[in-house]
């Protein structure tokens, strides 16, 4: 009986011992994967848009295609500027605008005369893109080429023979620079140009017209290893996320259909049952345009801004594309340097102690019980190890047991993304008091999810994957506390003058001057909504007197008063939302043939007015976003002239204000003619209208 009981222990314990040794296998793959490329780039998770052209020295958004080409002089060009600036602030490479809309090349292609070749600049003998390589690899910086398909230079646009060029072109790009990591074709396709001197619209086929598959083939011979973004045509390795403004979906599934229309929301989710691995790339810039404009100094994107973005992208399961506009000398502006620096210092600081690295964890499923897939796996550090579950399980808890109180605001999760997407919802909870309390939910985690909730101390912190498509397979846990970083309050007035002051942080409080001053905490105290109409200009921080730190000033002038402020011939009530200084609610006119449509406002007196400013819909799914625009003013609403006209250049894909100038003019009345708008459509859409004087 005893010797029976002793052989049942020893092969009880060799039974053990051989399940933690022996290969348990690891999950198989679910659904589609990503391939070595597109993980190689997925790990970069951040790198920057340089956009440089002709249009930097004529403060365009898009050239049009005639613009002269003697103006490209950058008397300060230092592409090793750029990749320092880039190295220090940890991202991993840049991609380059080697040909942007108006077809002026940064290369002397020998295929176009259109390009640096003919341009004073080294007399002729420089090579923008060259100068970018050789600094990119002294900084051990990958590069990665934006060429525009759409050309609003070349005769040949909208014919066949176009795609040759682009064709022979993409061939020198992808030849002559060395490694590429990334080739960009942005979805703007078609549209008004120079063509050659044709001064015509052209449209194009975007399904058809560029024959995606043999260029994606050149593309792929050429560059083995490159990654191809393309937001006009057939599928390629990544995808747009439908906005420019700096974020991806919460819920962010690296996957799309491989065939098929795509929708915004597509773009913005991805798809939960995709057959292709499609991930996200968020790409936006470091000021509100792409290209460089003297106007912008004072709006390059702050600390806190930056911040919010890298959580919505980076902390999304996405990669972060940050642009720097290059300024006509061939630099990056010193403040956008001193910013993006600082967001570096921010992020490192946030993220620098890992309070789960050396915490117990114990998780509620361990694959097989083996030591290979086991809990430890998730706080390892190595992301080529994974904690796994059995087959069949997709719900399972993990315990990370701190030691002591713990501060923390931030949790981070990975997935094994090699074998798959899969979590679908989490949750995050903390013993608080003996008590489990939920902190937060999320949805989809993929290569990367980060998730920010208000600070809290708690010992031991419970993550727990409600739902996954499959056994869930997690390379990395991490706890966090982050440093507050405290967002400019924003600062709106609304038609009868009353100024308010908001931000997204909890519990701050706000400071504010009216005299053009730096605002302390010395400065008027903000308690409540308060009147200051007509010029005014209002600076405010936000402050937190838990841990005495200020937000960056947030600054807003505001123009004559809007009170007698009337719309002509509207009967329509809501039409006041275009005077409500509230850029969230937009008024449109919408209806049979109402295009073009008239904007008539009545100002309620006389004014010196040398131009304009329009907001277009701000709304995820918004319409009516003007293209083409007249501009009229009338002192008697009879009598009108027309000071004004032209396109608001790329307000499809960056919908912020747009300020028009023009001669000072007497007038009483004002009409914004919206002669199209980006779809064509007749609807007419209005957030904010405003006249500048002086
Ligand atoms: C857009 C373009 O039209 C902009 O000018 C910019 O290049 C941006 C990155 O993509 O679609």
């Amino acid at each position: 009986m005893k010797k029976k009981l002793l052989h049942g222990i020893i092969l009880s314990i060799s039974l053990i011992f051989m399940m933690n040794c022996t290969n348990v296998a690891p999950p198989a793959a679910h659904g589609p994967v990503p391939s070595e490329n597109q993980m190689r780039w997925q790990e970069m998770e951040y790198y920057a848009f340089v956009h440089f052209s002709l249009n930097t020295y004529t403060d365009q958004s898009w050239g049009f295609g005639d613009e002269d080409i003697n103006l490209f002089n950058p008397e300060k060009l230092d592409t090793r500027q750029w990749a320092r600036i880039c190295k220090e602030a940890g991202m991993k490479g840049i991609i380059i605008t080697a040909k942007h809309h108006s077809g002026f090349c940064l290369w002397p292609s020998e295929y176009t005369e259109y390009s640096v070749k003919n341009a004073p600049w080294k007399d002729g003998k420089g090579d923008v893109v060259r100068e970018l390589a050789d600094a990119c690899e002294e900084y051990g910086l990958k590069l990665g080429i934006y060429v525009s398909p759409w050309d609003r230079n070349h005769p040949d646009y909208g014919k066949p023979e176009y795609i040759t060029y682009f064709r022979n072109q993409i061939k020198e790009l992808l030849t002559n620079y060395g490694p590429i990591f990334e080739i960009w074709f942005d979805g703007a396709n078609g549209g008004s140009g120079y063509y050659g001197g044709a001064y015509e619209t052209r449209k194009i086929d975007r399904t058809s017209y560029y024959d995606w598959q043999p260029t994606y083939k050149m593309i792929r011979e050429l560059q083995p290893k490159i990654v191809i973004w393309n937001d006009g045509g057939d599928r390629a390795d990544l995808r747009w996320v439908g906005t420019e403004e700096g974020y991806v979906g919460e819920t962010n599934w690296s996957l799309l259909n491989d065939t098929g229309a795509v929708t915004w929301g597509m773009l913005h989710y991805g798809m939960e049952d995709g057959n292709a691995w499609v991930p996200a790339e968020v790409n936006t810039s470091i000021r509100p345009e792409w290209f460089y404009h003297p106007a912008e100094d004072d709006k390059v994107k702050t600390v806190p801004q930056l911040m919010d973005t890298y959580y919505k992208s980076i902390g999304r399961n996405a990669t972060l594309l940050l642009n720097f506009p290059i300024m006509p000398n061939g630099l990056i502006h010193p403040t956008d340097e001193k910013r993006t620096l600082e967001f570096a210092k921010a992020v490192k600081e946030s993220f620098e102690v890992n309070l789960a690295e050396n915490a117990k964890v114990k998780a509620t499923n361990v694959r097989g019980n083996s030591s290979k897939f086991d809990e430890a796996k998730a706080i390892d550090g190595d992301d080529k190890t994974y904690w796994a579950t059995d087959d069949g399980i997709t719900t399972a808890s993990l315990i990370i047991d701190l030691g002591k109180p713990t501060l923390f605001n931030r949790f981070i999760a990975q997935e094994y993304i090699r074998l798959g997407q899969r979590v679908k919802n989490f949750t995050i909870e903390a013993l608080v008091d003996e008590k489990w309390k939920e902190v937060t939910k999320g949805t989809t985690i993929g290569y990367k999810r980060i998730i920010r909730f208000p600070s809290i101390i708690a010992t031991k912190v419970r993550f727990t994957i409600t739902a996954s498509k499959s056994c869930p397979v997690i390379s990395n846990i991490g706890i966090y506390n982050a440093p507050v970083f405290l967002n400019a309050p924003s600062i709106r007035r609304n038609q009868k003058g009353e100024i308010t002051l908001k931000t997204n942080d909890i519990g701050p409080i706000f400071y504010y001057t009216l005299d053009g001053s730096e605002p302390t905490t010395e400065s008027n105290l903000y308690t409540a909504p308060f009147i200051a109409d007509g010029k005014i200009e209002i600076k405010a921080i936000a402050h937190d007197p838990a841990s005495v730190k200020s937000s960056p000033v947030g600054a807003e002038k505001f123009n004559i008063s809007k009170k007698d402020w009337k719309t002509i011939g509207v009967n329509d009530e809501n039409v006041n939302k275009i005077f409500d200084g509230d850029p969230s609610t937009t008024w449109h006119k919408r209806g049979d043939k109402i295009m073009p449509f008239d904007l008539l406002i009545d100002l309620g007196d006389s004014y010196n007015i040398s131009g304009f400013k329009y907001l277009p819909d701000q709304h995820k799914w918004s319409s009516g976003i003007i293209s083409n625009y007249q501009f009229f003013v009338s002192e008697d609403n009879k009598n009108w002239k027309l000071v004004d006209e032209g396109e608001f250049s790329n307000i499809k894909n960056n919908p912020v204000w747009q300020e028009k100038n023009f001669s000072q003019v007497n007038a009483r009345y004002v009409k914004l003619k919206a002669l199209n708008n980006i779809w064509g459509d007749e609807v007419a859409g209005f957030a904010e209208v405003n006249v500048i004087t002086e």
